[in-house]
């Protein structure tokens, strides 16, 4: 009775621990493994309600299921950062159903390798092995390394996705600025392929570098050599390596920014583009975008085929609470085109769960289509997100419109263009700055600012009358209101902030046009420009 009471309260502490800890294995007893709870979601995001964010995500098949490989974001709102401490894994028998099982804290770098650090449990992937074992390839950072950045990656084992995972090279990571060669890259986001023939290759990199390398039939040893991969256009970081009908693919997230790019407008961004190639090491060729950017700055995506189906699973800020450092993932169908040669990837179509209908509102910014003075506005800021409806307390380049350039000059305007004339009689505006009021550098509050509508009737552009005062402050709503105006072009000139030598750049995070009575939202998602009022 004794001996069993202490049994079971042994095993309850050892299963406290594997929750709070992450999974340890204890030498000859049976292993610990992560309790998951099932949670049931009526879409994407997956884990929407904030409570738990995940990130990275590598999908893979095992035990006649789909996991998901996730990391765990952990900054607060207000923080930019990757503050990420362990990763979990997502289970379902079926997409479809919606039932997934959740294991939070399946690993931390620090309890998995003893060389490593805490926090940023980056981006890793868990590969099921010919051995029948599995294999996590996991970016970490070296606890004690003279190496200018310390990202390195380790490669752990299991006899299940769950753990416990130990160091299948406890010597130290397989890759590094320091091992198996030199290299002077950020040394993360690995991903694995096992070929037909049993051969193994390893491919990571960030910041526009990718590699890619051999490894022996243990999954573990690097064979090498260490090359760079070439012809894989816009290649940013998040590489996801795949074989299909006798191709090899390669997903990533690329950042070729601009108006006219058919991969993301704003930098910062990044769409999930894709590449080909005939054998392991190429030569690759870029062949197309296969998921558009998303709400977090980073994407990052993997695939698989799973019951005859291939999905692609991704990652955004669509969950409550969620931003570019507390993100979410999601999991959506992905469809070839067979009829061309090699098979191409459809773009990938992102769901969401059911939202919510938003509030009657005086704002009719969404409908507008929306301009700048300084078009082609800078690929580190976005147009369209003076008119998302959103604004953060640590808002990111294209979180806003900006006109910031090396000379700036004194005056900007911000426009809407409606298809119809609207009666408008106030507005909101929401300033960003790094530098004071008065600052002729970086990007200040402007010094003034006004609203001009266009009048039909000859006068051309014409400021408001009557109106309330323009306040300048950075970091919240400014409000004006002013007698009714119809018109189908409202702009917000500004006058940039200056010390008498120069000019500072000017940031809006937000610009409203607000109608008299409140009316349902109306959100137009425009991808042709509305005509200019003239
Ligand atoms: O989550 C940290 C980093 O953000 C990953 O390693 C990148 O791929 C990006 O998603």
């Amino acid at each position: 009775m004794r001996n069993k009471y202490r049994a079971a309260l042994a095993a309850a502490l050892a299963a406290t621990a594997a929750m709070t800890t992450g999974c340890i294995a204890r030498d000859g007893n049976e292993p610990v493994r992560p309790a998951g709870r099932a949670v049931t979601v009526p879409g994407n995001p997956i884990l929407a309600d904030g409570e738990y964010y995940s990130t990275d995500p590598a999908p893979f098949v095992a035990d006649g299921a789909l996991w998901i490989l996730a990391g765990r974001d952990q900054a607060p709102p207000d923080v930019n950062d990757f503050i990420m401490g362990e990763w979990q894994l997502l289970k379902t028998a079926d997409p479809a159903s919606g039932k997934w099982t959740h294991y939070s804290d399946i690993a931390r770098p620090e309890n998995v390798f003893a060389w490593a650090g805490t926090g940023r449990a980056y981006a890793g992937q868990i590969v099921p092995g010919p051995d029948g074992r599995y294999y996590f390839y996991a970016p970490v950072l070296e606890k004690d390394s003279d190496a200018k950045d310390r990202f390195a990656i380790g490669v752990a084992v299991a006899d299940s996705p769950l753990g416990p995972w130990r160091d299948a090279h406890p010597a130290g990571p397989i890759i590094s600025q320091r091992v198996p060669v030199a290299n002077d890259i950020q040394n993360i986001d690995p991903t694995v392929m096992i070929d037909d023939d049993g051969r193994v290759y390893i491919y990571w990199g960030t910041f526009g570098q990718l590699r890619g390398m051999e490894l022996a039939r243990d999954m573990i040893t690097p064979k090498g050599p260490e090359r760079a991969i070439e012809g894989l256009t816009g290649f940013f970081e998040a590489p996801w390596i795949m074989k299909r009908k006798g191709t090899y693919y390669m997903l990533y997230a690329g950042n070729r920014a601009g108006p006219k790019s058919d991969c993301t407008p704003a930098v910062y961004h990044a769409c999930i583009a894709y590449g080909t190639a005939p054998s392991p090491m190429g030569p690759w060729t870029y062949r197309g975008v296969a998921l558009g950017p998303v709400s977090s700055t980073t994407s990052h995506s993997g695939a698989v085929q799973f019951h005859g189906q291939w999905y692609l699973a991704y990652h955004t800020a669509d969950a409550k609470g969620g931003g570019h450092f507390r993100r979410s993932v999601a999991l959506d169908r992905m469809e070839w085109d067979d009829s061309v040669s090699p098979p191409a990837i459809r773009k990938v179509v992102p769901t969401r769960r059911p939202q919510p209908p938003l509030a009657p509102t005086r704002n009719i910014a969404r409908a507008a289509w929306a301009t700048a003075s300084n078009d082609p506005v800078p690929v580190q800021y976005w147009i369209k997100s003076l008119n998302d409806g959103v604004t953060k307390a640590a808002p990111l380049p294209p979180d806003m419109w900006g006109s910031w350039s090396p000379r700036n000059p004194p005056r900007q305007w911000i426009e809407y263009r409606w298809d119809k004339p609207v009666t408008i009689d106030g507005s909101r505006i929401w300033f960003w700055n790094d530098q004071p009021a008065g600052s002729g550098m970086g990007v200040a509050p402007p010094a003034q600012w006004h609203l001009e509508y266009w009048d039909g009737a000859g006068k051309g552009w014409t400021q408001v009358a009557g109106a309330s005062a323009y306040g300048t402050a950075p970091g919240s709503f400014e409000s004006v209101s002013f007698p009714a105006v119809t018109t189908r072009c409202l702009r917000a000139v500004m006058n940039a902030s200056t010390d008498g030598k120069g000019y500072a750049g000017l940031a809006v995070q937000e610009w409203e046009a607000l109608t008299p009575g409140e009316r349902p939202p109306i959100i137009r998602e425009r991808s042709a420009p509305v005509k200019a009022c003239q």
